[in-house]
């Protein structure tokens, strides 16, 4: 895997359960400006077909499971999300797609830019010319 990066978080569990912190600076490598999360996603629904210029995202499946698809125009990769202790980290200039998305799944995504739709690239092809593979 070349575009997938995971991080791997440390449980902080006890015999009353499991308990996971994420802090700025130390697993997570950026400054998080915003957090948002997926989830009650309906049956047989595909989400994301984009890319960013410049956000970066941490994300999290911390409950049930999807499918990851991740392209930078010439490689593409996919990856079950399925643990709530690992991060994968989504680099800028990456085309993301999730698909099968299980009905308890929770996606908690850590970001690195507030929200801004100019820094979405929606197309495809747009996308190819950006990072230069068109
Ligand atoms: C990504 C994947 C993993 C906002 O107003 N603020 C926000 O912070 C976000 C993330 C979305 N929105 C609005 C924009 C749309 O009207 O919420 C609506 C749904 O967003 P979108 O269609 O972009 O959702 P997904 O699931 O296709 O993609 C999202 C993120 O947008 C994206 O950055 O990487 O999750």
């Amino acid at each position: 895997m070349i575009l997938a990066k995971w991080l791997d978080f440390q449980i902080l569990g006890d015999e009353r359960g499991s308990l996971v912190a994420l802090e700025q600076g130390k697993i997570i490598p950026f400054e998080i400006k915003r957090v948002y999360y997926i989830y009650h996603t309906e049956k047989n629904v595909s989400r994301g077909f984009h890319a960013h210029r410049e956000l970066k995202q941490v994300a999290i499946c911390i409950s049930g499971s999807c499918r990851m698809v991740l392209d930078n125009g010439l490689v593409r990769e996919e990856v079950i999300m399925n643990s709530p202790v690992k991060g994968l980290l989504i680099d800028s200039l990456l085309w993301r797609e999730m698909h099968d998305f299980s009905e308890d799944c929770i996606l908690l995504v850590l970001a690195s830019e507030h929200y801004t739709e100019a820094d979405y690239l929606r197309d495809y092809s747009a996308f190819k010319r950006e990072v230069g593979n068109a």
